[in-house]
């Protein structure tokens, strides 16, 4: 199983909220390109945010975050692109995005002008 430590851990957590749409992009990468994943739910329902959340972005304090080896990524399409970057350059798994410049320019448009 991928992205996991040399005790069997999860070396990859998502926090986020089931029905939040700018961690649903992250969540299908990672199924996607086949990364195995810890997932911790942040109700966003209670007002105040979780210390986990806090302390993992805690600029804006919003999911999702993916945490990678206890560093986080924030902000969906920054998350899309870490995913593509870090297990694409692995060689493991095919890409989220095209090879082409041109062409990963128009794969962006729908996601950065629908939910950015
Ligand atoms: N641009 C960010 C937006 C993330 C965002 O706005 N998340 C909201 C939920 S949709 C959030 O966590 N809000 C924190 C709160 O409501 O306290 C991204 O793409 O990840």
């Amino acid at each position: 199983m991928k992205a996991m430590d040399a005790a069997g851990k999860s070396s990859v957590t998502c926090v986020d909220f089931w029905a939040n749409g700018f961690g649903m992009r992250m969540r299908i990468a990672l199924r996607e390109v086949g990364v195995a994943f810890e997932y911790v739910e942040e109700d966003l329902r209670v007002c105040e945010r979780s210390e986990l959340v806090r302390r993992m972005n805690p600029v804006h304090r919003s999911v999702p975050i993916l945490i990678h080896r206890g560093r986080p990524v924030c902000g969906s399409l920054n998350i899309l692109e870490y995913i593509d970057e870090v297990w694409s350059a692995l060689g493991e798994t095919r890409r989220l995005l095209p090879g082409d410049p041109a062409d990963r320019a128009d794969a962006r448009v729908f996601p950065v002008t629908t939910l950015n």
